[in-house]
């Protein structure tokens, strides 16, 4: 098989990008390890930036999202037994979070991607890459029985934290910074009414609490656990009674509980590669970095990245140009590290840290506080929340 770009793995990354290529006429060929009802079924992030959301329309699947994603023009702080809102709207002068499902966007991706013919192997095993240096890199894998290669311009490395991309390239040509938090996010998705219009993230002496949502039936909510915590040691009931403790007491006496359709634990971490290009390949999105999901800016990293890599691959097919795919990694990496510095800022500021001293809660309730008296403050969280521009 021969294709302009091989895009390993069929996650949102990877599924935008051969769409995008697609709509400026550049071939690629998906290769994706799950089966596409695996990769549907996965239930991660929920709040799309207006860049993100624009990046969809661009690429064709904006309807959806505009019928049925929530606008949120603010988010709620709950701290001190209250939920403090912050106008992320009036402070961004217009600029909204759109609450759509990950996996929903996900869908109308490979909706878009059968409409147009777009090839999708998934359920491939074993993809090795080859030749990277050279300019006929190829990737071969196993699909339905058969050996395959795929002869190729570029690869593109798609395939989250755990795939074989990022560990392709020499170590010699990769620095990664790695960080891990004492915890992790026990999610539960209930379908239940949202108990608010707004995501609330909850500072508590009991640790984290977040209330959010995939649409008015459909609640997803979230707390802090030790790490090494199994999704076996919660009930359901175990879970509504922590959560409860930890919200203000506004949200804990009106929420709507039910049974779980959903319960996993996500550890929270935060990782970046750099460099994200090594000869005719490139990184993008979980590949190349994940931050944790305090900031909710997964989902939306993988965006920017593809758009600064679909743009840099634009530039190489129709003006002949490779300048823009060797300042890629670059590019990338300035806005990646400035969310990664968000994200990590908000996990610090709303977590119970087990290492915490008496001194340091202190410190973090006096940051709190800050924040929600100083406009500024409030401002700089509002435009990281909304996305940085590309
Ligand atoms: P993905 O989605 O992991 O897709 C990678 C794909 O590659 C496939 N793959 C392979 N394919 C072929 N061969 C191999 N050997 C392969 N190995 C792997 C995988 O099967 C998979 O389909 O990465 P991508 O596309 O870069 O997208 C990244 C996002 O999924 C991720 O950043 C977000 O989900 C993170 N995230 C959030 N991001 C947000 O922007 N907003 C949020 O509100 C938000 N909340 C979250 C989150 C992630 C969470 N978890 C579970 C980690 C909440 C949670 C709880
Ligand atoms: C979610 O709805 O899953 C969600 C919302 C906000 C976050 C992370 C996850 O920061």
């Amino acid at each position: 098989m021969k294709t302009d770009v091989a895009i390993i793995g069929g996650g949102p990354a990877g599924m935008l990008l051969s769409q995008i290529l697609d709509l400026n006429g550049i071939s690629s060929i998906v290769l994706e390890r799950q089966t596409k009802e695996y990769v549907l079924g996965r239930i991660r992030a929920g709040v799309l930036e207006q860049g993100t959301v624009e990046m969809m329309s661009k690429a064709g699947i904006g309807d959806r999202i505009e019928k049925e994603g929530f606008i949120h023009e603010s988010i709620g702080i709950g701290f001190d037994d209250a939920v403090h809102s912050i106008d992320v709207v009036g402070l961004t002068n217009g600029s909204v979070v759109t609450v759509y499902g990950q996996t929903e966007l996900t869908k109308d991706l490979y909706q878009i991607r059968e409409e147009t013919k777009g090839v999708v192997l998934t359920g491939v095993e074993d993809v090795q890459l080859y030749q990277l240096t050279t300019d006929e890199p190829y990737v071969t894998c196993r699909h339905a029985g058969e050996n395959l290669r795929i002869d190729c311009d570029f690869i593109a490395g798609c395939d989250g934290f755990h795939g074989p991309s990022r560990q392709a390239i020499p170590v010699s040509h990769l620095n990664e910074y790695h960080l891990s938090y004492p915890y992790g996010w026990l999610g539960v998705l209930s379908e239940t009414p949202p108990v608010c219009d707004e995501v609330v993230y909850s500072n508590h002496e009991r640790g984290f609490a977040l209330c959010s949502m995939r649409n008015k039936e459909l609640s997803r909510y979230y707390i802090q656990v030790p790490s090494g915590d199994r999704v076996s040691d919660w009930s359901d009931d175990d879970f509504w009674k922590e959560f409860k403790q930890r919200v203000p007491n506004v949200i804990a006496s009106t929420i709507v509980t039910g049974p779980s359709i959903e319960k996993s634990i996500a550890p929270l971490r935060a990782f970046v590669a750099d460099n994200l290009n090594y000869g005719r390949l490139f990184l993008a999105g979980d590949a190349g970095h994940i931050v944790p999901p305090t900031g909710a800016k997964g989902l939306n990293l993988a965006v920017s990245d593809v758009y600064y890599l679909s743009e840099a691959f634009k530039s190489f097919y129709k003006q002949g140009s490779e300048k823009d795919l060797s300042n890629y990694s670059s590019t990338a990496l300035r806005r990646i590290w400035k969310t990664v510095r968000f994200s990590l800022m908000c996990t610090k500021m709303l977590h119970l840290s087990p290492q915490s001293t008496p001194f340091e809660k202190e410190v973090q309730k006096a940051e709190i506080r800050y924040l929600l008296s100083s406009k500024a403050a409030m401002t700089t969280l509002a435009e990281n929340y909304v996305g940085l521009p590309y």
